[in-house]
């Protein structure tokens, strides 16, 4: 995501679009005009393209601790799959917070508030469009006549310091494996209010005295059915973590091989990259289905797209390990 600073995904050139923020909703015609991507050809030719099982891990959730992982070298995607089909002994098993009656557009409106910001992409041209506020992204959302709108995604709208943050946490997995956990556990625990055991581990490793980062752990996707999100690398080499809870998507990832990388240099290069379909040129890709309660680790530099199958609301976020530390380095004078 490019909006506002918040961006998880590539900062790939993009055309600039001049969108009027208050004829967004009103005028669909303006947001047609701008449309680039072939969206519905692109989201069938993503749920039709050749899956390698092989490029992906699968445990249940809780099955799989940071150590192993990082002592594996987190090289593959990880899906963790739900247990006894009930969101609260998945998220039990994770570690997770969740608010007791679940998390869901009503409860982020009323913990929110109808005035918060909220990142929009449009779908068409894959551009970030003028911020909602919550209140007219739920009205979107419910609306009977949502299908003759433009088609829109949000993808980051950052639960760090809103009143949710203490009822919602990332899988423990997650802080575990964080550099940013790892290296400011107070402030971390202070302002963002991590899970206790995260910030227990982390209380032998000294403090440093420069400014705890921003948090880009904890973040609410929300997306209509039919959305379609393109190719894209997540921001800074950060690694991803999301988990569903409502809704499917399905994912197609690419290992970042000399082959892929290469592959998806030149396509975001191109000026006429929305004319194209990435997943053409790359090799191995898995299709990842996340349904109510899968967990997906996406490690660095993996390529994706993404297309929803149905009304979605999931979390997630970026992070940063010490496995891939040369990585995020070498990524970072090219991402700040
Ligand atoms: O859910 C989507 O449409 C895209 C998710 C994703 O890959 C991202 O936010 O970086």
């Amino acid at each position: 995501m490019s909006a506002a600073g918040t961006a998880r995904r590539s900062s790939r050139p993009r055309k600039q679009v001049d969108y009027d923020e208050d004829k967004l909703c009103a005028d669909a015609a303006g947001v047609l005009a701008a449309a680039a991507v072939d969206y519905q050809q692109y989201s069938q030719l993503l749920l039709q393209a050749d899956s390698d099982p092989s490029a992906l891990s699968t445990a249940k959730a809780g099955e799989v601790t940071a150590e192993a992982l990082l002592a594996a070298g987190f090289t593959q995607p990880l899906l963790l799959q739900p247990v006894q089909d009930s969101s609260a002994a998945t998220a039990a098993a994770l570690g997770m917070r969740l608010p007791a009656g679940g998390l869901s557009l009503q409860l982020l409106l009323q913990q929110l508030g109808q005035q918060q910001r909220v990142p929009v992409i449009d779908v068409a041209s894959q551009e970030a469009v003028p911020a909602m506020s919550l209140g007219q992204w739920v009205s979107y959302m419910t609306a009977p006549d949502r299908a003759s709108q433009p088609l829109l995604n949000v993808l980051s709208l950052s639960l760090a310091g809103t009143p949710l943050r203490q009822q919602v946490s990332a899988p423990e997995l997650v802080y575990k494996l964080d550099l940013t956990t790892q290296a400011w556990p107070q402030q971390q625990q202070q302002q963002q209010g991590h899970t206790p055991a995260a910030a227990a581990a982390a209380a032998a490793v000294p403090l440093p005295s420069c400014r705890c980062p921003r948090s880009v752990l904890l973040y609410c996707l929300s997306s209509p059915g039919g959305c379609y999100t393109d190719w894209h690398v997540d921001f800074g080499g950060s690694a991803v973590w999301y988990h569903m809870l409502q809704g499917v998507k399905v994912f197609l990832v690419a290992p970042p091989t000399p082959h892929n990388l290469a592959a998806f240099e030149s396509w975001a290069n191109d000026s006429s990259q929305a004319r194209q379909w990435l997943g053409a040129s790359l090799q191995g890709c898995a299709k990842v289905l996340l349904a109510a309660g899968s967990t997906m680790l996406l490690p660095p530099g993996w390529p994706h797209a993404v297309v929803t199958l149905q009304d979605s609301l999931a979390i997630g976020g970026n992070f940063l390990t010490s496995c891939h530390l040369g990585q995020h380095l070498a990524v970072w004078p090219d991402s700040s």
